[in-house]
């Protein structure tokens, strides 16, 4: 697959907290960083998303009493899945992990900073509510095709790549430079939405032979 001049590379939130030894490790986290770095260089365009949390926010368990991570709840914009506390703003979890090494990157796109909402998607919070603004950033800058790669494969990947297909944006998800939770079904549920939407699922061996 040819990447093209207005293609961009959506690095998704390939953080401390998501990679083994953090608070909401996704097993291998660590291991989408050498596929990334493979791909990278084919892209003029590159963005980072970074999950990035106040301490008090809604989607942590520890701020329900009596909940416990990875339950759900009805919130005022539908259903929440708990989560441990992670990527909080400016602690050492939410940085990038220290193996990523992308300085052309053009953008870090912040999501997950309003109390009150989480925000899976790099291009809306969650339950469509509200834009992050990187639909308009893409727009503008004549961006029209995304590739989707980091953590996590069934959550901030594939609610941004559906995202981006309902935007009118081209998705296409980098299948080995992404990491998974599976929290019970996630991935053959989403897996079940790409179809649906035609996000489209390719291997790094695809852009770089
Ligand atoms: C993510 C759960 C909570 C992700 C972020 O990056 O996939 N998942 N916050
Ligand atoms: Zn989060």
């Amino acid at each position: 697959m040819r990447i093209l001049p207005h293609d961009v590379l959506l690095v998704v939130d390939v953080q401390n907290d998501f990679c083994p030894g953090g608070a909401l490790a996704v097993a291998e986290g660590d291991q989408v960083i050498e596929p990334i770095h493979r791909i990278a260089p084919f892209f003029e365009h590159i963005v980072l998303t970074q999950d990035w949390h106040p301490a008090n926010h809604t989607s942590f368990a520890a701020n329900h009493p009596g909940k416990q991570p990875f339950e759900s709840i009805q919130l005022s914009y539908g259903e929440q899945t708990l989560w441990p506390v992670h990527c909080v703003q400016g602690t050492k979890g939410a940085e990038f992990h220290p193996a990523l090494h992308l300085p052309q990157a053009e953008l870090i796109q912040h999501k997950g900073y309003e109390r009150e909402i989480d925000s899976y998607s790099a291009f809306f919070e969650n339950y469509r509510k509200t834009p992050t603004g990187l639909a308009s950033y893409l727009r503008e800058r004549g961006l029209g095709r995304v590739f989707l790669a980091g953590l996590a494969y069934d959550y901030c990947i594939a609610y941004s790549a559906l995202d981006a297909r309902q935007l009118g944006l081209d998705a296409i998800v980098v299948r080995d430079a992404c990491r998974a939770i599976d929290l019970s079904g996630s991935v053959a549920r989403m897996e079940a939405e790409f179809g649906k939407a035609g996000v489209v699922v390719i291997e790094s061996k695809d852009i770089c032979g």
